[in-house]
């Protein structure tokens, strides 16, 4: 995977996230080895690095690990080293007990500890001095996520020349929630050393833009879209983030994941309809909501438990924190009653998978699949809708899509509900199940047409745009 032949020069183009794009990973003989993490932010972003002199800063998974830089394939790779403790009290600690609930609508409640808030604020600070090393001069820097809302102060306090976005791929909560946060002025400040601060939907941006002129000394800019703070005009937007849809359309198209979704349908005992969730196991991710909605529509006969199965994956996540060890044992507990109360022997009503699945296999699950339901509490995007369509080239397949997914915003035609409301998630369920084939077409045109032309290609174009970065194709 290395390319000691090419040199590690500052970089005019560098991304900023908590994560690499590959991992280190122990061996059993203590040595370490890099895999790569190919995710949808990789895919979008690694062509306009590699066209650009890029870098990607980053931290590379492993607690404790040392690792110098290096290149690979062209694309400098930056390690940010974290401590056990680092990891424990910024990752797991503040990043995802106090920031992930709290920006996730509270469903399940923060915690507010100042070791971890302080751990935060270290780790932030080390991520601005290794991209200050990085970057060339007037280079641009691009930093994602909640885990770095510090880092766009931190850096421009370093270096006052580079142009900074920021892009949080979590929703930004609504303001009174923010207002629990202790450190709600630190934050915002934080943000404020972008030039732009891009957010998955306008309702986001909006939020943020009453905050900062409430908890600092911005005021509002001439238009709806920035703020002024000091002598620079910090710029807002919406970027609602996609897949890459062409790619997955052709994946689902082949031979290989067509007879392979013929394949798991004929496992199923071809029951004439198939369910399915797909989900990084969490609690925002509203399981538990369509597990209860399946199992009662069974229950009153509704649904018929020989002619229906539904599957759910969920890919292992954030194990080593509380909340999720004990979401995991309810919703395991859930899948063993309802099969315990309506499976027969060698027929499961419910399929549970707790595994990462590869790509191809989960673009034939989706093929697979008569009702995707996607019914997160909350969800900044959520890909998977737009997975699901993308994967429905003979525009078979109902979407049931939460209100409370960014996705929804533009998903119009998926069937939406509101996952609280447990009577409506059933009756959404059960008139996907039901739906005639013309209605069920009609809609996934519409889904299509939207996905297909709304890459995540085309979000990275539009917010390196907005930010002022000229079009990497005209490079060469
Ligand atoms: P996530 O919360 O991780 O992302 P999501 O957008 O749904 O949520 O992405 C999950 C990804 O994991 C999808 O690409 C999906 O295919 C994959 N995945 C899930 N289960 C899997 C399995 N069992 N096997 C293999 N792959 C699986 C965060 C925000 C979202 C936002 C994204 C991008 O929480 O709201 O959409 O970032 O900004």
């Amino acid at each position: 995977m290395r390319d000691e032949s090419t040199e590690l020069t500052g970089a005019d183009f560098v991304v900023v996230a908590n994560r690499l794009p590959v991992d280190l990973e122990e061996l059993p003989d203590g040595t370490t080895r890099w895999k790569r993490s190919p995710g949808g932010l990789v895919t979008a972003l690694e062509p306009m690095l590699r066209t650009r002199d890029g870098a990607w800063v980053g931290w590379p998974g492993l607690p404790d690990a040392e690792a110098e830089p290096f290149v690979e394939d062209g694309l400098q790779l930056h390690p940010v080293s974290l401590s056990a403790k680092d990891v424990e009290d910024y990752y797991e600690g503040f990043s995802n007990g106090t920031l992930w609930p709290l920006y996730h609508d509270v469903v399940a409640p923060p915690a507010f500890h100042r070791h971890w808030w302080q751990a935060y604020v270290r780790v932030n600070q080390r991520f601005a001095e290794a991209t200050a090393k990085v970057a060339a001069h007037g280079a641009t820097v691009w930093i994602q996520d909640y885990q770095l809302q510090l880092l766009p102060a931190a850096l421009r306090a370093l270096r006052p020349d580079l142009r900074i976005g920021f892009f949080l791929h979590i929703p930004f909560p609504p303001t009174e929630l923010f207002m629990q946060l202790p450190w709600r002025k630190q934050v915002v400040e934080g943000l404020l050393g972008a030039d732009l601060v891009g957010f998955h939907t306008a309702g986001g941006a909006r939020n943020f833009r009453w905050l900062a002129t409430r908890l600092t000394e911005a005021v509002p800019g001439h238009t709806r879209n920035d703020v002024q703070y000091g002598d620079r005009t910090v710029r807002l937007g919406a970027f609602p983030i996609s897949i890459d849809s062409g790619a997955l359309d052709e994946l689902a198209r082949s031979d290989e994941v067509q007879q392979r979704a013929k394949e798991i349908r004929a496992d199923l005992g071809n029951p004439e309809r198939v369910i399915l969730g797909v989900d990084r196991l969490d609690y925002t991710k509203g399981i538990d909501v369509r597990l209860r909605a399946f199992e009662e529509l069974i229950a009153e006969g509704s649904v018929d438990a020989e002619q229906t199965v539904m599957i759910q994956l969920a890919t292992p996540s954030r194990e080593r924190v509380e909340h999720y060890q004990k979401m995991r044992n309810d919703i395991e507990q859930s899948v063993g009653r309802i099969n315990g109360e309506y499976a027969r022997v060698g027929h499961p009503v419910l399929h549970y998978l707790h595994q990462s699945l590869p790509r191809d296999d989960l673009a034939a699950f989706f093929v697979a699949a008569d009702v995707m339901l996607v019914t997160p509490l909350r969800d900044g995007m959520n890909l998977v809708a737009k997975e699901y369509v993308a994967c429905r080239s003979d525009l078979g397949g109902v979407l049931v899509l939460s209100e409370f997914a960014g996705a929804a915003i533009e998903l119009r035609d998926a069937v939406l509900v509101n996952p609280h409301d447990t009577d409506g998630v059933k009756n959404a369920l059960l008139s996907a199940l039901t739906m005639p084939a013309a209605e069920g077409k009609r809609r996934m045109r519409a889904l299509r047409r939207q996905v297909l032309t709304h890459d995540v290609d085309r979000w990275a174009r539009s917010f390196l745009a907005a930010l002022g970065l000229p079009d990497g194709d005209d490079d060469e």
